[in-house]
């Protein structure tokens, strides 16, 4: 260590002293030197692959080939992470910390190991010389760690790479949580993005009495990658009236003298937890309604970079956007070299670390100590807090089938009343909470409004029904913070079910993209526990859009989540009421999947009783032997969702009525995964129970809820792939008939009744006939529509016989 940066520290420290603020000179001066640490435990692992202590000159040997992370957030994290330390330590908080900039993940995993948190979920990474130079070498390494906060940092819920969810993630851990305070730092450029931009209105939904809090703090550094934030460039008025008209009182932290900015956040940390604190006393301690408070939040407006190089080649760097990844990024210039060791060593890593690289217990005594560090606390390992659900009996909910095709029934509202049982048991538990964008109701779930309400803290005016502040079924018109709240509830360790038209759930792709690899990569982390499924109902399907027309017709998120890793993604199309209870009930006892379910919300035929539901949906699939025929067919009729069973059970009348001695199988597919090889996915079948249902020989008519392509990926590797021919949505659509669009997506039955006798070999001379029927049916069908704007009185009023 020079003897002159070691002065620099001491005159910072003396410097320091002086200022006026609620942290003593003591407290300030330790801790500056945590904050320097975390820094210099940040830049080092952005750097350095050997020397971690910089015990030598810093030679080119010492530093990674490849150069991969982002200082520019970093810094500002780390000194919000020290001072929610102290604010933890001095009024024994509950606390989580929601980084928006996951990007800064250096910043986050300084902090962890400086706590003793790492080293606790990591005992490689000791706390130690050789300790920090496993820190240092894993990050951003082959085999090591992510740059960004990922799930393999301690204390995150929220990987961060993709912006946008920071807020809604920390809503979704704080409802239901009364004693946890959920920071969350959003970015400036994040705060640009839609997702983000919404979640402000979360303060609508929190119930001081019975939530827990969110702080949210805007790091307003100025730029993103590579331009300034439209946040840091409106005017400190416009912002304030902006982050007002949200319903939030911002508290300006801002400066770029550390001494100052140490003195000014302390104080308002104070502040805003304090207003918290009186917030919730104030709620808890109310009999009636609650007026909707205005929670405080914090702008902390520091450098990007702050600490780092001023300039870097001529060109400036701390405080623009060119700090934002690796200010020195390559050491083909000598002067590189000394400038990084300078910049180390300005956070004095001797004055830090002790000979053995023991983070110095003058500093490291402020850190909170076991669950109360927010590496450790269990809230951001919500597998170690889960408790299963009280699940009521889905029996109970049973539609009677006595025979097939004699009842019908609205599938989801049959669910409505089993998520009511399911809300009732557990509201003592208050694990649970329904998520939709303002569809529970048109989705047909309205009964679990007979045991709870809408979440709302907003007005509540006579002409309104069902809202509730103690509300738990969570309605607001945005599928991201529908997806974001229940993503976060789930990974605090609680239950939920997401209900959403099924062509708008497609706003959320990109989230549920992060929730599965989330998923994906925590089930090889072994200290992070299972957490409930995602569970998504899609209902006001493709195929049933009354009042609604192309716009709302798209049945794509099945290929979407179908692209999801095998232990990950699991697909039902329950063709049934009854096949929808069983497969609820299943996908509410399972963990760490994202279980999509796609079923429709119209009054339909019933086919199943419940107990050859619960039988058929364990099996995945199997062949409806009441429908068809004994023996070898001539044909299979396979379906999977409800529409495409009703059209492909109609054609199997049809195809009776035309060719007597047909011989058909009915195969009914509810877990799609079925049709994968074992190989592939564990639900597949193996090519014996495949070619049992399918033949390895024989044509397979297939209709399909989705676009065709998707089943033929799934079975491309099956005996009697060659002979599948598959309909379904192939993007035809408008406002009309439910027949009509089946119709115009060659999915209705005069179709599937054509393909089959069209794909029977012994049948080929009747296919220019039966295709004269079809065409004549066809033109029936147009012209009655015209006419009447209704479906054919034998195709509306059409019902299963055999
Ligand atoms: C949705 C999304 N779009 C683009 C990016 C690429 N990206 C990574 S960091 C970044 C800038 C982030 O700026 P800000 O949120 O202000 O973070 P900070 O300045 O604190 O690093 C961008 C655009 C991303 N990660 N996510």
């Amino acid at each position: 260590m020079a003897a002159s940066a070691l002065d620099t520290i001491e005159r910072d420290t003396a410097d320091m002293v002086g200022e006026s603020g609620p942290l003593s000179p003591d407290m300030l001066r330790r801790m500056h030197g945590y904050w320097r640490a975390a820094n210099y435990l940040s830049v080092g692992q952005i750097y350095l692959r050997e020397n971690p202590l910089l015990e030598e000159p810093l030679t080119i040997d010492h530093i990674k080939s490849r150069l991969l992370g982002h200082w520019g957030t970093t810094p500002g994290l780390n000194m919000l992470y020290v001072h929610l330390n102290r604010l933890i330590v001095e009024n024994d908080l509950n606390m989580i910390n929601v980084i928006g900039p996951g990007h800064g993940g250096p910043g986050l995993v300084a902090n962890t190991y400086l706590e003793g948190s790492y080293t606790e979920h990591y005992p490689a990474i000791e706390r130690s010389r050789s300790g920090m130079h496993r820190l240092f070498r894993q990050f951003s390494w082959p085999g090591g760690i992510p740059s960004h906060v990922a799930p393999e940092t301690p204390g995150s819920i929220h990987e961060g790479g993709e912006l946008g969810y920071s807020l809604a993630h920390a809503y979704g851990a704080a409802f239901d949580n009364p004693d946890l305070i959920v920071t969350c730092v959003v970015g400036d450029g994040e705060a640009e993005t839609g997702a983000l931009a919404t979640s402000w209105h979360s303060n609508k939904f929190i119930n001081p009495a019975r939530d827990g809090a969110v702080l949210p703090i805007l790091h307003l550094n100025g730029f993103k990658i590579a331009s300034p934030t439209v946040l840091a460039r409106i005017g400190r008025d416009e912002l304030t009236d902006l982050l007002r008209g949200f319903g939030h009182d911002p508290y300006f932290v801002e400066g770029d003298d550390p001494a100052e900015v140490h003195q000014k956040l302390a104080g308002t940390l104070d502040t805003v937890l304090a207003r918290i604190q009186d917030i919730q006393a104030a709620a808890r301690s109310s009999s009636g309604p609650i007026e909707r408070p205005r929670w405080p939040m914090i702008v902390f407006a520091t450098p990007k970079g702050w600490t780092g190089p001023a300039f870097v080649d001529g060109l400036p760097v701390e405080g623009t956007w060119r700090a934002h990844q690796v200010p020195i990024a390559s050491f083909d210039n000598p002067d590189h070299l000394r400038q990084l060791e300078d910049w180390m060593r300005s956070y004095d890593p001797a004055g830090l670390f002790d000979e053995d690289g023991k983070f110095r217990e003058d500093y490291a005594s402020l850190a909170p100590t076991g669950h109360r560090r927010m590496g450790s606390n269990p809230h951001a390992n919500g597998g170690a807090l889960l408790k299963p659900l009280s699940l009521p009996d889905f029996r109970v909910h049973a539609v009677p089938v006595p025979k097939a095709g004699q009842t019908k029934a609205e599938a989801t509202r049959v669910l409505g009343g089993y998520l009511r049982d399911v809300m009732k048991l557990n509201l003592g538990a208050a694990n649970f909470r329904l998520f939709g964008p303002d569809e529970t109701a048109s989705n047909r779930l309205e009964a679990v409004y007979e045991v709870s309400g809408k979440a709302w803290m907003a007005e509540i005016d006579a002409v309104d029904v069902d809202l509730s502040q103690n509300g738990r079924v969570m309605e607001v018109l945005s599928e991201h913070l529908c997806q974001g709240w229940l993503e976060a509830y789930l990974l605090t360790g609680r239950h939920g079910f997401f209900s959403c038209y099924e062509a708008f759930v497609h706003i959320i792709d990109s989230m549920v993209n992060q929730h599965a690899k989330w998923l994906k990569v925590t089930k090889a982390i072994p200290w992070r526990k299972p957490i409930a499924s995602l569970n998504y109902l899609l209902t006001s399907h493709v195929w049933r859009q009354d009042h609604n027309g192309l716009s709302h017709q798209d049945p794509g998120f099945i290929d979407h989540i179908a692209n999801k890793t095998a232990d990950v993604a699991r697909i039902y199309l329950p063709p049934d009421a009854n096949c929808l209870l069983s497969v609820a009930d299943h996908c509410l006892r399972s963990r760490g999947y994202v279980n999509l379910i796609v079923a429709g919300k119209q009054p339909e035929w019933q086919w199943l009783g419940i107990d050859a539901a619960v039988r058929h949906c364990t099996a995945g699939a199997g062949i409806w032997e009441w429908a068809g025929d004994d023996g070898d067919p001539d044909i299979v009729m396979a379906c999977a969702g409800d529409v495409p069973t009703l059209e492909t059970l109609a054609a199997v009348t049809l195809l009776r009525d035309y060719v007597p001695d047909i011989r058909i199988r009915v195969v009914n597919v509810v877990d799609l995964m079925v049709l994968q090889p074992q190989s592939e996915h564990p639900h597949g079948l193996d090519d014996r129970e495949f070619d049992a249902l399918f033949t390895t020989d024989k044509p397979v008519i297939f209709a399909f809820h989705g676009f065709p392509a998707m089943v033929h990926k799934l079975t491309y590797r099956r005996t009697n792939h060659h002979n599948i021919h598959v309909r379904g949505f192939k993007g035809e659509g408008t406002t009309t008939t439910p027949f009509d669009m089946v119709v115009l997506n060659d999915l209705d039955r005069y179709r599937l009744a054509l393909d089959a006798i069209t794909r029977i070999p012994r049948l080929s001379a009747q296919i220019p006939i039966a295709t004269d029927r079809y065409w004549a049916a066809i033109e029936r069908h147009k012209l009655y529509i015209a006419e009447h704007g209704d479906d054919l009185p034998e195709v509306r009023d059409w019902r299963w016989s055999r």
